[in-house]
């Protein structure tokens, strides 16, 4: 990966989060599809220090001070709980916000680029898939975890940093819409993954109706619970930080758990071109469903339970369908590496797909032992 801001830029925000401090150096992080983030190493007084700095996508998140206001709210609350639970010292972490020279969390430059800063998180590691089940169990955990600490905050108070993100139905439409306007090039290429869409659009609209009609709870969720934004302890291999706090805003834990499903039950990464490595592991899936369920079985309702076979399937379709979009779109959305990386993302998530379908009995047999 390529840096894509020059030093002079970085020195910029860390002037503002750490006046006096000089840049050591800084290095492109993570694998990201949204924002460009980097590790930045600098000079302190005290000795070296190092920080998470990400330049926000504001095209993705065009409200950006109130999504900053999400993640204040969001990390006090997490540190107070997790400190009240087992003191500073614990085995889970809550990201740390910088706060730079004005009292606010975000810097915003003379040409209104934001960024923010948080304390980066050393001895830890994340990964694109699951290697083993006991990584899967760790990320399920730890989103489920996320989810019992974040259950008493107030919706209502969670500012929608992107309205309808996970609402299927609309997702539907607006593929419809992009495949009318397609290039012909792109719809002929997107052929195959076009019908195997078309002809899953029963499934899109189970959770939303739940929603809309009261029968499911709203809750606060984080929305983007992918396994790569589980930090891992390099020593343990245990869950240490849930990371990209951007979407946490009001919605369904069942997106959070098929998110979860989607990401950590398959060995292959989320773009594999060969797709006879994407498959869907139900060992994998025992181990991320004992993990989430551990933290939240006591808070899930029944109607809730009930829908949890599905969300895997659900999710992976969305997603899959937002990939497939943007190829048709013309890639205006996710960062790609290749030209045909959209479709090929899509690709895999409709073959991960396919192997839930015909894992489905053995899923919800998973499920029924776990939940009560
Ligand atoms: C994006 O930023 P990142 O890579 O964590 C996307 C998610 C998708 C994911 C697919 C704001 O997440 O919704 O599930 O890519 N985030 C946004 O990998 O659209
Ligand atoms: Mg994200």
């Amino acid at each position: 990966m390529t840096r894509k801001h020059s030093p002079e830029e970085i020195i910029e925000v860390l002037s503002h989060f750490d006046p006096g401090n000089s840049l050591l150096r800084y290095e492109p992080l993570g694998h990201g599809h949204i924002h460009d983030t980097y590790l930045v190493e600098v000079a302190g007084s005290d000795g070296p220090k190092k920080y998470t700095f990400q330049h926000i996508n504001t095209l993705v998140f065009w409200q950006p001070e109130l999504m900053m206001a999400n993640w204040e709210k969001i990390t006090r609350h997490l540190r107070e709980k997790l400190t009240a639970a087992s003191g500073k010292k614990g085995q889970w972490q809550s990201l740390r916000l910088l706060v730079g020279k004005d009292g606010r969390s975000f810097y915003r430059s003379a040409q209104n680029e934001y960024w923010r800063a948080y304390h980066y998180i050393d001895r830890c590691h994340t990964v694109e898939a699951p290697k083993n089940p006991e990584q899967a169990y760790e990320a399920g955990k730890a989103f489920g975890l996320f989810q019992k600490l974040v259950a008493d905050l107030n919706p209502a108070e969670i500012f929608e940093t992107i309205p309808h993100f996970h609402h299927t139905p609309r997702r539907f439409e607006r593929f419809l819409q992009a495949l009318q306007a397609a290039n012909p090039e792109r719809r002929k290429r997107a052929g195959s993954a076009v019908s195997f869409a078309l002809e899953r659009e029963t499934i899109v609209s189970v959770v939303t109706e739940g929603m809309a009609s009261g029968r499911l709870p709203r809750r606060v969720t984080h929305n983007d619970t992918k396994i790569n934004n589980v930090l891992f302890d390099d020593e343990t291999g245990k869950g240490v930080c849930v990371i990209d706090l951007d979407t946490t805003m009001p919605g369904s834990p069942l997106y959070d758990f098929g998110d979860l499903v989607r990401t950590a039950t398959c060995r292959a990464a989320e773009d594999e071109v060969d797709l006879s490595r994407v498959k869907f592991e139900l060992e994998f899936f025992r181990a991320v469903a004992e993990g989430y369920l551990s933290q939240t079985a006591d808070l899930l309702t029944p109607a809730e339970k009930e829908l949890l076979p599905l969300a895997g399937r659900l999710l992976t379709f969305t997603i899959g369908l937002r990939f497939l979009t943007d190829y048709l779109e013309g890639d205006v959305y996710f960062k790609i590496s290749r030209p045909e990386h959209n479709l090929e993302r899509a690709l895999a998530q409709f073959q991960l797909l396919s192997s839930m379908e015909e894992q489905e009995k053995e899923i919800q047999r998973v499920l029924s032992s776990l939940v009560t």
